[in-house]
């Protein structure tokens, strides 16, 4: 079906104008433009998201919890907003393809990477704010979408099932990376040890807290909506943190070919630290003693992934070039060995806010 013929399920389209947008690795997004309305259209990766009708009902909850607590405060802030279908449905299947609308968040901008050390301590406050505002909600509601999205033990597993098939024949071409990751099974099992043992709270998270999942203020550069939600469901705090960190505190692109070009900010981790330590106050002593932890495996797991997706022949993130996500990856292991180089400046940094 036709980009616009899709639109007409949701709303009287009249003369619809469409384009690509944004820069995720997972969805097919679309801006549409019908008159003075605008909208986001999303083909739902549904290879990834197997359980769609649990995927928007997932959205719904949370996006319907966040905008009347927002509402209630009066604030700028505003979460997604779902346009249903004229037969009120949250999204539209067209044989095996899904499709959703959100209202698009007008007059804002969305970064790839950090502008200044004041934008990210304000990411991070809405980060924060985030984890702090979803503490009343019921995470039983919730289906765990993607189940052990962030147990790096189980990652590691698929990691090895991806280098034993090499069903590309790749691996022999990237032993060092695959070093690289095998060395470090060790540290596998930080987060998940703590949530196994009662010591960490599983909290409702979002898991996927890059910087292109924020949406800033055109006209006061604040942020002001906190998107992709397709990951909202129990987790452990130092995921969401470490996240951002591996993102936002990489001062060249996740994809950049060049790894002597990484390089980590150390201004941008403090920053984030004090936005998000100031925001989230529930923070305990065992979660913010494991940010650091948080972060590096973050990135170490990210890197995992990519370097498994191209062992698979680049299956899962969306690829725009040949070895694309052996770049990724790449720039991932750099930033692992920077920050492990660097464990106690990161801690000391932490223990001071
Ligand atoms: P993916 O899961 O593929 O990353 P996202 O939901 O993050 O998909 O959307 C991709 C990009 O589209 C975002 O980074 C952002 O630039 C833009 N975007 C998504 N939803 C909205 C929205 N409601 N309003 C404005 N821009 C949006
Ligand atoms: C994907 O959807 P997007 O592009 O925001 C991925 C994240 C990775 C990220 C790496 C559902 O995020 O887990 O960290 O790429 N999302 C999913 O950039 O796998
Ligand atoms: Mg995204």
């Amino acid at each position: 079906m036709e980009i616009c013929d899709i639109v007409s399920k949701f709303f009287d389209v009249g003369n619809c104008s469409f384009e690509p947008f944004g820069e995720g690795h997972i969805n097919r997004t679309y801006r549409v433009v019908s008159g003075v309305k605008k909208y986001i259209l999303q083909k739902i990766n549904n290879s990834i998201f197997t359980d769609v009708d649990a995927l928007m009902r997932n959205i719904r909850l949370v996006t319907e919890y966040l905008n009347d607590l927002y509402a209630s405060r009066k604030s700028d802030e505003t979460s997604l907003e779902i346009v249903t279908t004229l037969d009120g449905k949250d999204y539209f299947r067209d044989g095996d393809n899904y499709w959703r609308v959100y209202k698009l968040i007008d007059n804002s901008v969305c970064y790839q990477t950090v502008n200044s050390c004041e934008d990210f301590r304000q990411c991070a406050a809405s980060f924060g704010a985030f984890a702090e505002d979803l503490r009343g909600f019921d995470a039983s509601k919730l289906t765990e979408i993607i189940p052990d999205f962030h147990n790096t033990v189980k990652r590691f597993s698929d990691f090895k099932a991806a280098v034993n098939a090499d069903v590309m024949h790749r691996a022999a071409d990237v032993g060092r990376e695959i070093d690289f990751v095998t060395s470090r099974e060790n540290i596998c099992s930080r987060i998940t040890s703590k949530l196994s043992s009662g010591e960490m709270p599983l909290r409702v998270t979002h898991n996927d807290t890059k910087l292109n999942n924020i949406l800033f203020s055109a006209t006061t550069g604040k942020p002001i909506a906190i998107i992709d939600l397709d990951t909202v469901m129990p987790g452990s705090i130092c995921y969401d943190f470490g996240d951002s960190i591996r993102f936002g505190c990489n001062m060249v692109a996740e994809d950049e070919p060049d790894t002597s070009l990484v390089d980590f900010s150390f201004d941008l981790f403090e920053a984030y630290v004090d936005g998000y330590i100031k925001s989230f106050k529930s923070i305990t002593g065992t979660e913010k003693s494991a940010l650091v932890d948080g972060a590096i495996l973050m990135t170490y797991e990210c890197g995992m992934r990519f370097l498994a997706d191209y062992l698979n022949g680049d299956t899962y993130f969306h690829v725009s070039r040949e070895k694309h996500n052996l770049d990724r990856c790449r720039t991932q292991f750099r930033l692992v060995e920077i920050m492990e180089n660097n464990y106690s400046r990161l801690t000391e940094i932490v223990e001071r806010k």
